[in-house]
């Protein structure tokens, strides 16, 4: 809602509300035609930073939650304990990009065709404001200026063993793109703590901007001739990552929009979004924080389940030949599990439903191939596994997350390369780490350093507190 419609009555309220750190539902507004993003950006800044001291201040001392002994054995699932801006993940209803589902994210981000601009998101994170298209081309071309690649980095990728998983490739690129830091040029000439912001801000557009022509790159070298697609500085993000690699069908350009927006943010928690807040913490660059990220990404129980779910689907269809009844897939699932393997694209840490970033997959497949083999074949999994799993009684969670999808779409229109999927991953997961490592330095968070205990230290400090409250 534009604040120049709202009634005086409204805006008071609004205003008052504004003063009150009880905020939420926050009244999000449209970003402010007439400004860049980073000027948004300025202005919003010393308000939030404000707000943020003052809510510490007041209820600082808040408890908010208890730690069990099973949580620090347990990969600390459910512990309270990052600030995250961007997105909150909730268990049911799944992901909320500031407060918006993703199908009305889908409804209310600038769009050319159908599907929602990643770029538009990214302003979203980053302001918490929908941008208008006006502003997205301007951002889209913001970037695409930024997009050319220094030639050592153009070398090191060209040198690197086709062999070489394309995630280490992506890493040790944005790793050396580390030259280009102007974040690390300025804290070496002493800029001030209150300017940080704006130099990683910077830093987070140019990496940005250089992602696709790195991921074309890797997947031209590695699959094929090494020559890169045409780059068009007019065009948008989706359309020119696509065109790079070699893809000019204008759905998979759709396709891309839509798979970088919904990869980008999934709340603080996960592997690569605390692994870069976290290096970004200690001060550590853009480059070496995503790349931090990007390394947590290629695990399979990560982003890296994308490229597994596809080889375990075609092992599936090797070996039923053709026959997808319930009783073969049934089988097919037991199998995996007996052998002690997860069966990938299911399951999630947080989410007890189905991940609704696999329905907005499968709306998109269902649009526009509907009687794909491998999308029924999917569809046909989806129908059987919840059963199995729930049967099998481990996880916690037994519907599909995103990764159980997104291999099917891009098999589809010929990019069959499984091994290079997370790659695409890692390129929206930037969009959606790097906001909230902008919105840390502008409120100045502090270096991470939770607490650990050895299992002996543990043993003391839990026979203390059980004979205290005898
Ligand atoms: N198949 C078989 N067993 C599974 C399972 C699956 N898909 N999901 C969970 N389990 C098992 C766990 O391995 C665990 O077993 P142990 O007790 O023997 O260790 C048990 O069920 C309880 O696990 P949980 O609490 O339900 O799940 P976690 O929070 O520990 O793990 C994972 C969440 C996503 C890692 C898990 O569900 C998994 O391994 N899934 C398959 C891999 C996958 O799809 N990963 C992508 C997740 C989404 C994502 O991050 N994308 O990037």
């Amino acid at each position: 809602m534009s604040s120049s419609i709202l009634s005086t009555q409204a805006r008071t309220l609004l205003s008052r509300q504004r003063s009150s750190i009880y905020l939420l539902p926050r009244l999000y507004t449209t970003a402010s035609p007439e400004r860049t993003l980073k000027e948004t950006f300025a202005n919003i800044i010393p308000a939030k930073a404000e707000e943020i001291k003052k809510f510490k201040k007041e209820h600082g001392k808040t408890v908010i939650g208890e730690v069990l002994l099973e949580q620090a054995y347990g990969g600390m699932r459910g512990i309270k304990g990052i600030v995250w801006e961007g997105s909150v993940l909730d268990p049911e209803e799944g992901i909320k990009f500031r407060g918006r589902t993703i199908p009305e994210i889908q409804n209310q981000l600038p769009k050319i065709n159908d599907e929602p601009l990643p770029e538009g998101l990214f302003w979203l994170l980053l302001t918490g404001e929908i941008p208008t298209l006006n502003q997205v081309n301007a951002l889209s071309a913001d970037l695409a200026s930024r997009s050319e690649l220094p030639d050592h980095v153009v070398q090191l990728l060209d040198n690197l063993p086709k062999h070489l998983h394309p995630m280490a490739q992506f890493s040790m690129a944005v790793t050396a793109l580390e030259s280009e830091s102007k974040f690390a040029k300025a804290y070496a000439q002493g800029v001030s703590k209150k300017d940080y912001w704006s130099y990683t801000f910077e830093d987070s557009l140019d990496l940005l901007g250089k992602l696709p022509n790195i991921a074309a790159k890797i997947y031209r070298n590695v699959f094929k001739d090494g020559k890169l697609g045409q780059f068009d500085a007019q065009a948008d993000y989706g359309k020119n990552l696509a065109n790079l690699m070699g893809y000019s069908n204008k759905d998979f350009i759709e396709l891309m929009r839509l798979y970088l927006t919904i990869h980008s943010d999934h709340e603080g928690g996960n592997v690569s979004a605390h692994t870069t807040h976290l290096v970004g913490s200690a001060l550590s660059s853009p480059y070496l924080s995503l790349a931090a990220g990007l390394n947590g990404l290629a695990g399979p129980l990560h982003g890296r389940a994308n490229q597994e779910v596809l080889e375990w689907l075609f092992k599936l269809r090797e070996e039923v030949k053709g026959d997808y009844s319930t009783e073969t897939i049934e089988k097919y699932l037991w199998d995996t599990l007996n052998s002690g393997r997860v069966v990938p694209g299911y399951g999630h840490a947080v989410l007890r439903k189905t991940d609704p970033r696999y329905m907005a997959q499968r709306e998109f497949a269902l649009k526009h191939f509907p009687d794909y083999e491998l999308f029924t074949l999917v569809s046909k999994i989806y129908e059987v596994a919840p059963k199995v799993l729930t049967k099998h009684g481990k996880t916690k969670n037994p519907w599909p997350n995103v990764d159980s999808h997104s291999g099917v779409l891009l098999q589809y229109y010929g990019l069959s390369e499984a091994s290079f999927y997370t790659v695409l991953f890692g390129v929206s997961r930037a969009f959606g780490v790097l906001p909230q490592l902008i919105i840390d330095r502008a409120v100045g968070a502090p270096i991470e350093r939770p607490k650990s205990f050895s299992t002996e230290k543990y043993m003391e400090l839990v026979k203390k507190i059980e004979s205290s409250s005898k």
